[in-house]
């Protein structure tokens, strides 16, 4: 199954949220008007577009005035076109390559640090990507940096057992920066070509976290100069404006390149993936799609925009 089909399957709520409501407002032949337009409006807005819904039906209007848009196709392809610009300033995620090291010392691991708010989804997104990595030849360690709970480092030590995976972790409250250390150095002691740190989402307060986070940069830095090679930060998906905010929160304090939205599955608002990326300007890298190590999708907009958009052909829902 291609990306596509896996997407359209995986996000079936925000897909009949948006699609499916694109059709029922059409039916019975509907004509475009200004009601209908409203009404869209309010269809997207309450798919978590935000402020993009209604540049999305202004852009519409001008369309529908000049007798450019007809009926339901015309404005799927137009949203589908708009959509595409929005998240045309896409990077592709990085190719988890390290830079040669010194001296011809050989390659240097690639060093993504991950960070988010508890609960997000960072553990679990780690682990299939490792995964992801792994079956694609990658040698491959995580550093549970998460040492605010016993259970965060169990949780990351059973998923990297399973798929093979070598970690470094230490006993709860440990310092979470001498983890990344320890980490970091055993990963270029056995030649791994990608190391991924696993961060606390909370902490006695949010300043804590954060300060927390720059130490644990700073040492990473300091074990491997130019390391960590990529900040990626996990939201999670059904959190609205919520994730707005937090991505907002993070990306001031720490230089976050690439963001993995999680939990897509769960929610009808999805459309907050374009609300994200523009509330911060960073790229969408991955999406998490559901709780098995499979459910982790490269984000690639074409894909992503057909999965949400495509009409359906009398397809029952699947849950
Ligand atoms: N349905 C679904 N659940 C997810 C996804 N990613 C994570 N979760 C769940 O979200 C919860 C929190 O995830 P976890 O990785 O522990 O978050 P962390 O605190 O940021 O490390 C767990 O119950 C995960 O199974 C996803 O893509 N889809
Ligand atoms: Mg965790």
């Amino acid at each position: 199954m291609g990306l596509f089909d896996r997407l359209k399957k995986r996000l079936t709520r925000t897909r009949s949220a948006i699609s499916d409501g694109i059709s029922s407002i059409f039916r019975g032949g509907r004509e475009m008007d200004q009601a209908l337009l409203d009404e869209l409006e309010e269809l997207l807005y309450t798919s978590d577009l935000g402020p993009l819904a209604t540049d999305l039906v202004d852009e519409l209007t001008r369309l529908h005035k000049r007798g450019e848009l007809k009926g339901e196709g015309d404005v799927r392809a137009a949203l589908r076109g708009r959509l595409l610009e929005r998240l045309g300033q896409q990077v592709p995620a990085p190719d988890f390559v390290g830079p040669e090291g010194p001296d011809g010392s050989g390659r240097q691991p690639f060093v993504l640090l991950v960070v988010g708010v508890n609960g997000s989804g960072k553990t679990t997104s780690i682990a299939k990507l490792s995964r992801h990595l792994q079956q694609a030849g990658k040698k491959v360690l995580v550093g549970a940096c998460d040492t605010f709970r016993a259970a965060a480092a169990d949780q990351l030590e059973i998923w990297a057992e399973r798929s093979g995976v070598e970690i470094v972790r230490q006993g709860e409250g440990a310092d979470p920066a001498a983890v990344a250390w320890d980490a970091v150095d055993a990963g270029i002691a056995r030649g791994c070509d990608v190391i991924i740190l696993d961060t606390a989402g909370r902490l006695h307060t949010q300043k804590n976290l954060m300060e927390e986070l720059k130490k644990v940069q700073r040492v990473v830095q300091k074990r491997l100069p130019g390391a960590p090679h990529a900040v990626w930060l996990v939201l999670d998906g059904t959190n609205g404006q919520n994730a707005v905010n937090q991505a907002k929160l993070f990306t001031e304090a720490v230089e976050v390149d690439g963001i993995i939205v999680a939990k897509l599955d769960g929610t009808a608002r999805g459309g907050a993936v374009f609300t994200i990326t523009e509330a911060v300007g960073l790229p969408v890298h991955f999406v998490g799609t559901g709780e098995t190590m499979e459910d982790l999708e490269p984000f690639e907009p074409g894909a992503f925009v057909d999965a949400i958009l495509s009409a359906t052909v009398g397809q029952a829902e699947a849950s």
